[in-house]
Protein backbone atom coordinates (compact mmCIF):
# COMPACT_ATOMS: atom_id res chain seq x y z
CA UNK A 1 0.00 0.00 0.00
CA UNK A 2 1.43 3.33 -1.41
CA UNK A 3 1.53 6.03 1.63
CA UNK A 4 0.45 8.36 -1.55
CA UNK A 5 -2.83 6.20 -2.24
CA UNK A 6 -3.00 8.71 1.27
CA UNK A 7 -7.39 9.05 -0.14
CA UNK A 8 -7.84 5.22 -0.35
CA UNK A 9 -6.96 4.82 3.16
CA UNK A 10 -9.82 6.36 4.75
CA UNK A 11 -8.22 7.78 7.71
CA UNK A 12 -9.97 8.59 10.77
CA UNK A 13 -7.61 11.46 11.91
CA UNK A 14 -8.22 14.97 10.25
CA UNK A 15 -4.24 14.99 7.91
CA UNK A 16 -4.94 18.45 6.40
CA UNK A 17 -5.69 20.36 9.80
CA UNK A 18 -2.83 18.85 11.15
CA UNK A 19 -0.32 19.77 8.09
CA UNK A 20 -1.79 23.21 8.71
CA UNK A 21 -0.91 23.64 12.22
CA UNK A 22 2.61 22.16 11.27
CA UNK A 23 2.94 24.65 8.76
CA UNK A 24 1.87 27.58 11.13
CA UNK A 25 3.90 26.70 13.56
CA UNK A 26 6.59 26.66 11.19
CA UNK A 27 6.77 29.97 10.55
CA UNK A 28 7.33 30.66 14.11
CA UNK A 29 10.95 31.46 14.68
CA UNK A 30 11.33 30.49 10.94
CA UNK A 31 14.44 32.57 8.92
CA UNK A 32 15.39 33.49 5.40
CA UNK A 33 17.08 30.39 4.60
CA UNK A 34 13.96 28.77 4.85
CA UNK A 35 15.52 27.20 9.15
CA UNK A 36 13.34 27.64 12.20
CA UNK A 37 15.06 28.52 15.20
CA UNK A 38 13.16 28.55 18.53
CA UNK A 39 15.88 27.13 21.30
CA UNK A 40 14.52 26.82 24.68
CA UNK A 41 12.38 29.67 25.99
CA UNK A 42 13.68 32.64 23.63
CA UNK A 43 11.42 34.70 21.99
CA UNK A 44 10.26 32.31 19.87
CA UNK A 45 10.58 29.78 21.69
CA UNK A 46 7.77 31.74 24.15
CA UNK A 47 5.85 32.75 21.03
CA UNK A 48 5.77 29.73 19.72
CA UNK A 49 4.66 28.10 23.16
CA UNK A 50 1.61 31.11 23.48
CA UNK A 51 0.66 30.09 20.15
CA UNK A 52 0.64 25.99 21.55
CA UNK A 53 -1.25 26.87 24.37
CA UNK A 54 -3.97 29.32 22.27
CA UNK A 55 -4.47 25.79 20.06
CA UNK A 56 -5.40 23.91 23.22
CA UNK A 57 -7.37 26.35 24.63
CA UNK A 58 -9.54 26.56 20.80
CA UNK A 59 -9.51 22.44 20.87
CA UNK A 60 -11.05 23.08 24.88
CA UNK A 61 -8.19 20.53 26.17
CA UNK A 62 -7.50 21.97 29.43
CA UNK A 63 -3.59 23.25 28.88
CA UNK A 64 -1.89 23.72 32.11
CA UNK A 65 2.27 24.39 32.36
CA UNK A 66 3.92 22.53 35.07
CA UNK A 67 6.98 23.73 36.86
CA UNK A 68 9.64 23.11 33.99
CA UNK A 69 7.88 24.59 30.92
CA UNK A 70 6.21 21.68 30.05
CA UNK A 71 2.40 22.17 28.39
CA UNK A 72 -0.02 19.49 28.56
CA UNK A 73 -3.25 19.37 26.88
CA UNK A 74 -5.97 16.91 27.90
CA UNK A 75 -8.40 14.74 28.37
CA UNK A 76 -9.93 13.58 31.61
CA UNK A 77 -10.85 9.58 31.20
CA UNK A 78 -13.79 8.07 32.80
CA UNK A 79 -11.81 6.47 35.68
CA UNK A 80 -8.72 9.43 36.27
CA UNK A 81 -7.54 7.21 38.47
CA UNK A 82 -6.43 4.89 36.24
CA UNK A 83 -2.18 5.65 34.61
CA UNK A 84 -2.68 8.09 31.48
CA UNK A 85 -1.55 7.90 28.13
CA UNK A 86 0.98 10.24 27.62
CA UNK A 87 1.56 11.54 23.85
CA UNK A 88 4.60 13.89 23.12
CA UNK A 89 7.57 15.62 21.79
CA UNK A 90 8.72 19.03 21.69
CA UNK A 91 8.43 21.93 19.98
CA UNK A 92 12.30 23.88 20.36
CA UNK A 93 14.58 23.35 17.81
CA UNK A 94 18.26 23.62 17.16
CA UNK A 95 19.73 26.54 15.56
CA UNK A 96 18.48 26.45 11.48
CA UNK A 97 16.30 23.12 12.17
CA UNK A 98 13.47 22.26 10.34
CA UNK A 99 9.52 22.43 11.38
CA UNK A 100 9.38 18.86 11.62
CA UNK A 101 11.72 17.65 14.66
CA UNK A 102 9.52 17.64 17.64
CA UNK A 103 7.11 19.46 16.51
CA UNK A 104 5.18 17.15 14.23
CA UNK A 105 4.81 14.64 17.08
CA UNK A 106 3.58 17.17 19.44
CA UNK A 107 1.07 18.18 17.06
CA UNK A 108 0.06 14.64 16.57
CA UNK A 109 -0.65 14.25 19.99
CA UNK A 110 -3.36 16.77 19.47
CA UNK A 111 -4.60 16.01 16.66
CA UNK A 112 -5.22 12.37 18.10
CA UNK A 113 -7.15 14.16 21.21
CA UNK A 114 -9.44 16.53 18.81
CA UNK A 115 -10.17 13.40 16.80
CA UNK A 116 -11.47 11.53 19.83
CA UNK A 117 -13.21 14.64 21.22
CA UNK A 118 -14.92 14.94 17.69
CA UNK A 119 -16.29 11.10 17.68
CA UNK A 120 -17.11 11.38 21.13
CA UNK A 121 -15.22 9.24 22.69
CA UNK A 122 -14.67 9.62 26.35
CA UNK A 123 -11.69 6.94 27.04
CA UNK A 124 -11.68 4.96 30.27
CA UNK A 125 -8.16 6.55 30.90
CA UNK A 126 -7.42 10.03 31.08
CA UNK A 127 -5.20 10.90 27.79
CA UNK A 128 -2.44 13.95 27.40
CA UNK A 129 -0.80 15.88 25.09
CA UNK A 130 2.55 16.98 26.24
CA UNK A 131 5.45 19.70 24.36
CA UNK A 132 8.59 18.90 26.76
CA UNK A 133 11.00 22.16 27.23
CA UNK A 134 14.32 21.89 25.68
CA UNK A 135 15.12 18.49 24.05
CA UNK A 136 17.70 19.92 22.28
CA UNK A 137 19.39 21.85 23.98
CA UNK A 138 20.96 24.47 21.40
CA UNK A 139 20.82 27.13 23.76
CA UNK A 140 22.90 26.22 27.08
CA UNK A 141 24.26 23.09 25.91
CA UNK A 142 21.93 21.27 28.19
CA UNK A 143 18.66 19.01 26.82
CA UNK A 144 15.89 16.91 27.93
CA UNK A 145 15.34 19.38 30.83
CA UNK A 146 11.13 18.95 30.66
CA UNK A 147 11.31 15.37 30.35
CA UNK A 148 14.34 14.92 33.10
CA UNK A 149 11.75 16.90 35.21
CA UNK A 150 8.66 14.74 34.97
CA UNK A 151 10.11 11.56 35.43
CA UNK A 152 12.95 13.19 38.42
CA UNK A 153 16.18 11.64 36.92
CA UNK A 154 18.77 12.91 39.35
CA UNK A 155 16.14 14.95 41.69
CA UNK A 156 15.00 18.27 41.64
CA UNK A 157 17.77 19.92 43.24
CA UNK A 158 20.85 18.63 41.19
CA UNK A 159 18.54 19.60 38.12
CA UNK A 160 18.47 22.73 39.26
CA UNK A 161 22.45 22.80 40.26
CA UNK A 162 22.72 21.92 36.65
CA UNK A 163 20.56 24.41 35.33
CA UNK A 164 22.39 27.02 37.62
CA UNK A 165 25.32 26.25 35.62
CA UNK A 166 24.52 25.96 32.18
CA UNK A 167 24.44 29.32 30.75
CA UNK A 168 23.63 30.20 26.94
CA UNK A 169 26.51 32.47 24.80
CA UNK A 170 25.31 36.01 26.45
CA UNK A 171 26.60 34.06 29.74
CA UNK A 172 22.79 33.80 31.21
CA UNK A 173 22.21 30.98 32.94
CA UNK A 174 19.02 28.98 32.35
CA UNK A 175 17.90 29.11 36.05
CA UNK A 176 17.71 32.80 35.37
CA UNK A 177 16.28 32.63 31.74
CA UNK A 178 13.84 30.07 33.55
CA UNK A 179 12.55 32.59 35.82
CA UNK A 180 12.43 35.86 33.74
CA UNK A 181 9.75 33.25 31.09
CA UNK A 182 7.50 32.41 34.68
CA UNK A 183 6.94 36.44 34.19
CA UNK A 184 5.41 35.95 30.99
CA UNK A 185 2.25 35.25 32.53
CA UNK A 186 -1.15 33.02 32.76
CA UNK A 187 0.04 29.75 32.50
CA UNK A 188 4.09 30.64 32.61
CA UNK A 189 3.46 31.69 36.22
CA UNK A 190 3.76 27.77 37.21
CA UNK A 191 7.28 27.54 36.07
CA UNK A 192 9.51 27.51 38.81
CA UNK A 193 12.99 26.36 38.61
CA UNK A 194 13.20 26.29 42.94
CA UNK A 195 10.49 23.40 43.08
CA UNK A 196 11.27 21.83 39.97
CA UNK A 197 10.14 18.62 42.16
CA UNK A 198 6.23 19.65 41.29
CA UNK A 199 6.46 18.85 37.47
CA UNK A 200 7.55 15.03 38.58
CA UNK A 201 5.07 12.48 37.81
CA UNK A 202 4.73 9.25 39.51
CA UNK A 203 5.15 5.47 37.48
CA UNK A 204 1.88 4.52 38.76
CA UNK A 205 0.46 7.71 37.16
CA UNK A 206 1.22 7.26 33.63
CA UNK A 207 0.50 4.01 31.56
CA UNK A 208 2.70 4.36 28.12
CA UNK A 209 4.05 7.55 26.30
CA UNK A 210 4.51 7.60 22.82
CA UNK A 211 5.97 9.73 20.72
CA UNK A 212 6.07 10.48 16.66
CA UNK A 213 9.53 12.16 15.21
CA UNK A 214 11.09 11.97 11.55
CA UNK A 215 13.07 9.51 10.78
CA UNK A 216 16.33 11.38 10.60
CA UNK A 217 17.61 9.09 8.96
CA UNK A 218 17.38 7.26 5.50
CA UNK A 219 16.33 3.44 6.52
CA UNK A 220 12.65 4.15 5.27
CA UNK A 221 12.94 6.15 2.46
CA UNK A 222 15.53 3.53 1.49
CA UNK A 223 12.67 0.47 2.12
CA UNK A 224 10.11 2.48 0.33
CA UNK A 225 7.81 3.07 3.64
CA UNK A 226 6.22 6.04 4.88
CA UNK A 227 5.90 4.59 8.65
CA UNK A 228 8.34 2.69 10.82
CA UNK A 229 7.91 1.23 14.51
CA UNK A 230 11.08 2.12 16.39
CA UNK A 231 12.81 -0.93 18.70
CA UNK A 232 15.21 1.22 20.71
CA UNK A 233 16.68 4.45 20.90
CA UNK A 234 20.91 4.56 21.50
CA UNK A 235 21.81 5.86 24.18
CA UNK A 236 24.68 8.93 24.35
CA UNK A 237 27.27 10.45 26.70
CA UNK A 238 27.82 14.36 26.47
CA UNK A 239 30.80 15.79 27.42
CA UNK A 240 32.59 19.21 27.56
CA UNK A 241 36.76 19.40 27.39
CA UNK A 242 39.22 22.05 28.21
CA UNK A 243 42.74 21.62 26.78
CA UNK A 244 44.93 24.44 28.61
CA UNK A 245 48.18 25.21 26.88
CA UNK A 246 49.96 28.46 26.58
CA UNK A 247 49.31 31.57 24.62
CA UNK A 248 52.27 32.89 22.61
CA UNK A 249 53.61 35.04 19.71
CA UNK A 250 52.81 33.21 16.19
CA UNK A 251 56.09 34.66 15.04
CA UNK A 252 58.45 34.74 17.46
CA UNK A 253 57.95 31.80 19.69
CA UNK A 254 60.09 28.22 17.88
CA UNK A 255 57.98 25.20 17.10
CA UNK A 256 59.74 23.18 19.75
CA UNK A 257 58.76 25.68 22.55
CA UNK A 258 55.27 25.68 21.68
CA UNK A 259 52.38 24.39 24.35
CA UNK A 260 49.77 25.05 21.35
CA UNK A 261 46.03 23.71 22.83
CA UNK A 262 44.75 23.57 19.17
CA UNK A 263 47.05 21.62 17.38
CA UNK A 264 46.59 19.02 20.76
CA UNK A 265 42.89 19.53 20.57
CA UNK A 266 43.26 18.19 16.50
CA UNK A 267 45.26 15.32 17.64
CA UNK A 268 42.31 14.26 19.81
CA UNK A 269 39.88 15.16 17.65
CA UNK A 270 41.10 12.71 15.49
CA UNK A 271 41.99 10.16 17.72
CA UNK A 272 38.24 10.29 18.77
CA UNK A 273 37.48 9.98 15.38
CA UNK A 274 39.63 6.72 15.13
CA UNK A 275 38.29 5.37 18.79
CA UNK A 276 34.47 5.45 16.90
CA UNK A 277 35.38 3.83 13.93
CA UNK A 278 37.60 1.09 15.50
CA UNK A 279 34.32 0.36 17.89
CA UNK A 280 32.20 -1.27 15.58
CA UNK A 281 28.96 0.07 16.38
CA UNK A 282 29.45 3.51 18.96
CA UNK A 283 29.57 7.09 17.24
CA UNK A 284 31.20 9.74 18.58
CA UNK A 285 31.34 14.11 17.30
CA UNK A 286 33.11 17.03 18.26
CA UNK A 287 30.31 19.64 17.47
CA UNK A 288 31.88 22.95 18.95
CA UNK A 289 34.96 24.20 19.33
CA UNK A 290 35.99 27.15 20.55
CA UNK A 291 39.66 28.54 19.96
CA UNK A 292 40.86 31.32 22.44
CA UNK A 293 41.95 34.20 22.26
CA UNK A 294 41.40 33.67 18.89
CA UNK A 295 43.50 35.67 16.78
CA UNK A 296 45.66 34.82 13.64
CA UNK A 297 49.04 35.64 14.87
CA UNK A 298 48.54 33.94 18.79
CA UNK A 299 49.14 30.54 19.43
CA UNK A 300 46.13 28.96 20.96
CA UNK A 301 46.12 28.94 24.48
CA UNK A 302 42.79 26.90 25.27
CA UNK A 303 40.24 25.21 23.77
CA UNK A 304 37.12 24.16 24.80
CA UNK A 305 35.19 21.27 22.69
CA UNK A 306 32.19 19.13 23.26
CA UNK A 307 31.82 15.78 23.05
CA UNK A 308 28.71 13.40 21.81
CA UNK A 309 29.33 9.84 22.07
CA UNK A 310 26.16 7.60 20.90
CA UNK A 311 25.46 3.83 20.98
CA UNK A 312 22.66 1.37 21.28
CA UNK A 313 24.69 -1.05 22.92
CA UNK A 314 25.35 0.48 26.83
CA UNK A 315 28.44 -1.36 27.76
CA UNK A 316 30.28 -1.07 24.53
CA UNK A 317 29.02 3.03 24.66
CA UNK A 318 30.67 3.10 27.90
CA UNK A 319 33.61 1.47 26.20
CA UNK A 320 34.68 3.75 23.66
CA UNK A 321 33.88 6.60 26.41
CA UNK A 322 36.43 5.41 28.82
CA UNK A 323 38.98 5.24 25.81
CA UNK A 324 38.00 8.36 24.44
CA UNK A 325 39.23 9.89 28.09
CA UNK A 326 42.04 7.90 28.50
CA UNK A 327 43.05 9.67 24.85
CA UNK A 328 42.28 12.51 25.54
CA UNK A 329 44.58 12.83 28.81
CA UNK A 330 47.53 11.06 27.14
CA UNK A 331 47.56 13.05 24.41
CA UNK A 332 47.46 16.29 26.54
CA UNK A 333 49.79 14.60 28.66
CA UNK A 334 52.37 14.12 26.13
CA UNK A 335 52.55 17.21 24.93
CA UNK A 336 52.70 18.98 28.38
CA UNK A 337 49.07 20.37 28.11
CA UNK A 338 46.41 19.85 30.58
CA UNK A 339 43.08 18.69 30.20
CA UNK A 340 40.24 19.04 31.62
CA UNK A 341 37.19 16.84 30.95
CA UNK A 342 33.09 17.48 32.38
CA UNK A 343 30.70 14.96 31.42
CA UNK A 344 27.54 16.91 31.31
CA UNK A 345 24.49 13.94 30.51
CA UNK A 346 24.16 10.58 30.11
CA UNK A 347 21.42 8.31 29.21
CA UNK A 348 21.22 4.94 28.43
CA UNK A 349 20.05 2.97 25.82
CA UNK A 350 16.12 2.18 25.81
CA UNK A 351 14.01 -0.46 24.58
CA UNK A 352 10.56 0.44 23.19
CA UNK A 353 7.96 -1.46 25.40
CA UNK A 354 6.80 -4.62 23.47
CA UNK A 355 2.99 -3.42 24.31
CA UNK A 356 3.32 -0.24 22.56
CA UNK A 357 5.04 -1.80 19.36
CA UNK A 358 2.74 -4.99 19.28
CA UNK A 359 0.08 -2.21 18.91
CA UNK A 360 1.74 -0.11 16.49
CA UNK A 361 2.28 -3.16 14.90
CA UNK A 362 -1.47 -4.36 15.18
CA UNK A 363 -2.74 -0.95 13.86
CA UNK A 364 -0.32 -1.06 10.89
CA UNK A 365 -2.01 -4.50 9.78
CA UNK A 366 -5.37 -2.49 10.27
CA UNK A 367 -4.60 -0.34 7.74
CA UNK A 368 -3.09 -2.24 6.17
CA UNK A 369 0.47 -1.01 5.91
CA UNK A 370 3.21 -3.04 5.63
CA UNK A 371 5.41 -3.57 9.56
CA UNK A 372 8.69 -2.59 9.42
CA UNK A 373 10.88 -1.76 12.66
CA UNK A 374 14.16 0.17 13.16
CA UNK A 375 16.26 1.49 16.06
CA UNK A 376 16.87 4.64 16.73
CA UNK A 377 20.21 6.36 15.96
CA UNK A 378 19.03 10.01 17.51
CA UNK A 379 18.10 10.74 20.97
CA UNK A 380 14.75 11.40 22.27
CA UNK A 381 12.46 12.55 25.42
CA UNK A 382 10.98 8.85 24.78
CA UNK A 383 14.83 8.18 26.26
CA UNK A 384 14.23 9.72 29.51
CA UNK A 385 10.24 8.38 29.60
CA UNK A 386 11.82 5.10 29.46
CA UNK A 387 13.06 5.43 32.77
CA UNK A 388 9.57 6.08 34.27
CA UNK A 389 7.21 3.95 31.72
CA UNK A 390 6.49 2.06 28.91
CA UNK A 391 7.89 3.91 25.63
CA UNK A 392 6.77 3.33 21.90
CA UNK A 393 7.97 5.40 19.07
CA UNK A 394 6.65 5.58 15.35
CA UNK A 395 9.07 6.75 13.19
CA UNK A 396 8.34 8.98 9.49
CA UNK A 397 10.03 8.87 6.86
CA UNK A 398 12.34 11.75 6.19
CA UNK A 399 13.13 12.93 2.53
CA UNK A 400 17.05 12.09 1.94
CA UNK A 401 17.14 11.28 5.86
CA UNK A 402 17.82 15.03 6.12
CA UNK A 403 17.51 17.02 9.58
CA UNK A 404 18.88 19.69 11.71
CA UNK A 405 18.56 21.80 8.62
CA UNK A 406 16.73 23.44 7.26
CA UNK A 407 15.68 21.30 4.26
CA UNK A 408 14.20 18.61 6.50
CA UNK A 409 11.51 17.69 5.00
CA UNK A 410 8.40 14.63 5.18
CA UNK A 411 5.18 14.54 2.91
CA UNK A 412 1.83 15.36 3.81
CA UNK A 413 0.96 11.57 3.34
CA UNK A 414 3.49 10.76 5.27
CA UNK A 415 2.53 12.38 8.11
CA UNK A 416 -0.97 11.78 7.33
CA UNK A 417 -0.29 7.94 7.26
CA UNK A 418 1.64 8.59 10.47
CA UNK A 419 -0.41 10.59 12.78
CA UNK A 420 -3.67 7.79 11.72
CA UNK A 421 -1.07 4.99 13.09
CA UNK A 422 -0.58 7.00 16.00
CA UNK A 423 -4.57 6.90 16.72
CA UNK A 424 -5.49 3.82 16.23
CA UNK A 425 -2.25 2.70 18.87
CA UNK A 426 -3.79 4.68 21.19
CA UNK A 427 -6.87 3.68 21.17
CA UNK A 428 -5.33 0.04 22.02
CA UNK A 429 -3.42 1.72 24.81
CA UNK A 430 -6.67 3.70 25.73
O1 LIG B 1 20.69 14.97 19.62
C1 LIG B 1 19.70 14.29 19.33
O2 LIG B 1 19.77 13.14 18.95
C2 LIG B 1 18.34 14.91 19.37
O3 LIG B 1 17.97 15.29 18.10
N1 LIG B 1 18.26 15.99 20.26
MN1 LIG C 1 16.44 17.12 17.07
MN1 LIG D 1 13.42 15.82 18.17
Amino acid sequence: MEANNIESLHLTINGKRLWNQLMDLGKIGEEDNGGVTRTSLDQKDIEARKWFLNLLEQADLSPYMDAAGNIFGQIIGKNPELPAVLIGSHLDTVNSGGCFDGAMGVLMGVEVLCTLKEKGIQPERTIKVVSLTDEEGARFDYAFVGSTALVGTEGADKLKENLAAATDKEGISYLEVMRQASLEGEYFNQINPDRLELAQVREKDVKAYIEVHIEQGKVLENEDLAVGIVTGISGGEWAEVTITGEAGHAGTTWMNERKDALTAAAECILEIEKIAQDSSGSVATVGKLEVKPGSSNVIPGRVDFTLDVRDIDNERRENTIAKIYDSIRAIAADRGLRCEIRPVQSLASVMSSPSVMKAVKDSLQEIPYPVYELPSGAAHDAMVLGELTDIGMIFIRSKSGISHHPDEWSSFEDVALGCEVLYRTTLKLL
